[in-house]
């Protein structure tokens, strides 16, 4: 069998890329990189036809075949490259794990958006209650534990930490630290910044509150 013919369709400040390249780098699986240059005005010819549903990045290609949507890849990835597994191994894991993957993808980057949004406090505050809930239930379910699955670093943990990229920028308009309410939590991401999969497949938060800022300018909330 030939080499495999991987490429990932991506733009550097997206945290569902963000979170496929984590998941690349963990599996060590070698692709390519393209970037989508301009999501606002100008989506490119082969993000159009490879996801005309929705006209997201990130798509992955392999051997020329698209797949799309960030969590979907991640497991289409599970399977077509067997080794160095991210799931657990038991079924009952794995439900849990998809489960949990389900509740973060419907639930923590819209509560994020929602904080730095508005510039009406009483719309900032409800916003910043509501992304404490969340983060409630993902610290409950972390508990004491190292990754969300225990001490190895998988499924679940990849799906949050793309998304951790924009905490700073929630905490700055949000007027909160995430460690002062769950430092179990905020552990957990400073625990998995420090793998090299993770550090080096993220944007830096510093870029990504740029990026809020330039936005809430375009909104005239600055
Ligand atoms: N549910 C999708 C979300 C992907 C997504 O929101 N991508 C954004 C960049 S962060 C995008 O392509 N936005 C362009 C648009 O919606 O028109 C996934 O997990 O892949």
């Amino acid at each position: 069998m030939g080499k495999d013919d991987v490429k990932l369709l991506t733009m550097w400040a997206s945290p569902f890329c963000m979170r496929v390249k984590v998941a690349l780098a963990e599996k060590e699986i070698a692709y390519e990189e393209i970037q989508e240059n301009d999501l606002l005005t100008c989506k490119s010819d082969l993000l159009l036809t490879s996801n005309p549903v929705h006209k997201q990045v990130p798509v992955l290609f392999h051997d020329d075949k698209p797949i799309c949507e960030s969590t979907n890849i991640i497991t289409y990835l599970d399977e077509a490259f067997p080794a160095k597994p991210l799931f657990p191994e038991c079924a009952y894991g794995r439900s849990r794990a998809r489960f949990w993957a389900d509740y973060i993808d419907r639930k923590v980057h819209p509560a994020g958006r929602a904080i730095w949004s508005t510039k009406e406090k009483d719309e900032v505050e409800a916003a910043k209650n509501n992304f404490l809930e969340i983060m409630k239930y993902l610290d409950g379910t972390l508990g004491d534990k190292d990754y969300f699955n225990g001490d190895k670093f998988g499924f679940v943990d990849i799906l949050l930490i793309g998304l951790t990229t924009w905490f700073p920028a929630y905490e700055k308009y949000g007027d909160f630290k995430l460690e002062d309410h769950y430092p179990k939590l905020a552990a957990w991401i400073t625990r998995s910044w420090a793998r090299e999969t993770v550090s080096e497949s993220l944007t830096s938060p510093e870029k990504i509150t740029n990026i809020v800022i330039m936005l809430r300018k375009m909104h005239g909330l600055e």
